[in-house]
């Protein structure tokens, strides 16, 4: 009997991992509004603020001065921009090869005026740094999306001849109307043709009124991070299937972070609501045969253009995003420097590391070549990360 198939390599990639580069802490140490980098009398590190649900404690702490007791926001530690840090990380993890992205929200609040000079810097930057750490380091780029479109164009033909870039990063606001934008299909078939992967991420979350009038006070970020983030990301991929652009765009590739947020476990539900719906089934006989080709299952597009992270930190959601898309299509990650230890050594191991590949090595077995692919294998293919 053959014996079963050993991957050829066993390295550990880490494809949600991120960095805000010293000229963009620049930028929001700049700002007045958020996205924005405060210091407070009495916190040892600058507090990076970047979260609607943020902005009352930020207005508070800043009418009480000193006496408050809990900053907002998080501590602006070295790990977010120092490349060493990056590097001491990955080797306490056992992490072989990064691929690191601009941190939300990218760049997304800057003026058309500057955004295409500032994607090319900080894109320059990024190249740079991997550069320093050959084999080690890949990057997913930032793309100017508040520019006009030949700026956006410009910055993904830049992006595109840089060594070590293997996608984009995206929030889910895209030219500020969302992801099933029509004007932005350009943009997702550029960077298509670039053969570049989408890396779909979250900033915006929910309403702060879902979260009630003690969030603030009393449960911090847990809330908007658990459950804001997860469902942001599950309504732009819900809005980009109902509007076709995966079908319009076949070469597409998108990359969601958290393993879809919601996606796996709802994906039935969207398909039933689908089926059942009688204003959607008029409109996409009206729109002829690109309506029927919208019809494609959810099933079909999580199978054939959309890749999870395994960023879910729990055997059960793992489980769900495996069922979803195929163990083939997930991707360890450790959503560094985002979740350190608190009241801990930030140099030792993180939880929020060790969960992810705790909840693999749970749902796939210890030793197993899926186990090996989802750590790593899978994305040394998925993004060509063999040799340099
Ligand atoms: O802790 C947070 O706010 C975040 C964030 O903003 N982005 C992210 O990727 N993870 C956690
Ligand atoms: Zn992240």
């Amino acid at each position: 009997m053959a014996a079963p198939a050993v991957p050829t390599s066993r390295k550990v990639v880490d494809v949600h991992t991120h960095m805000y580069p010293p000229e963009y802490v620049k930028i929001l140490k700049r700002r007045t509004t958020i996205p924005l980098v405060r210091s407070f009398p009495g916190a040892p590190d600058p507090r990076l603020i970047l979260l609607a649900a943020e902005v009352e404690a930020l207005e508070k702490a800043e009418k009480d001065g000193s006496s408050s007791s809990s900053p907002p926001g998080r501590p602006l530690t070295r790990h977010y921009s120092s490349l060493e840090q990056k590097i001491h990380f990955m080797n306490t993890h056992g992490i072989d090869i990064s691929v690191v992205s601009l941190a939300n929200p990218w760049l997304d609040f800057l003026d058309a005026s500057e955004s295409g000079r500032i994607a090319k810097d900080i894109n320059s930057e990024f190249s740079r740094m991997c550069g320093e750490h050959p084999g080690r380091l890949y990057f997913f780029a930032a793309l100017p999306l508040t520019a006009p479109l030949n700026t956006v164009q410009e910055a993904i033909q830049h992006v595109r001849g840089l060594k070590y870039c293997r996608g984009v990063i995206l929030g889910t606001s895209g030219l500020g109307q969302g992801l099933d934008d029509p004007d932005l299909l350009p943009v997702f078939e550029a960077i298509a043709n670039a053969d570049l992967l989408v890396f779909l991420h979250p900033h915006y979350g929910l309403p702060n009124q879902v979260w009630g009038p003690r969030a603030a006070a009393d449960y911090g970020h847990v809330l908007p991070l658990a459950l804001g983030f997860p469902m942001e990301t599950t309504i732009a991929v819900a809005r980009m299937y109902l509007a076709g652009v995966f079908d319009k765009v076949r070469g597409l590739r998108v990359l969601l972070a958290h393993s879809g947020g919601t996606l796996p476990f709802l994906a039935g539900r969207i398909e039933s609501c689908v089926m059942h719906d009688e204003h959607l089934l008029r409109v996409r006989r009206k729109h002829g045969a690109a309506g029927a080709a919208a019809c494609r299952s959810v099933w079909d597009v999580l199978r054939q253009q959309v890749y999870l992270d395994a960023v879910i930190y729990s055997p059960v959601g793992l489980q769900a995003a495996v069922e979803a898309s195929g163990v083939d299509r997930l991707m360890y990650g450790t959503d560094h420097p985002f979740f350190p230890p608190l009241e801990k050594d930030d140099q030792g191991p993180w939880e929020s590391a060790t969960l992810n590949a705790d909840a693999v090595m749970e749902t796939l077995g210890k030793g197993s070549a899926e186990a090996a692919a989802v750590m790593g294998t899978n994305a040394v293919k998925i993004l060509r990360l063999q040799g340099e």
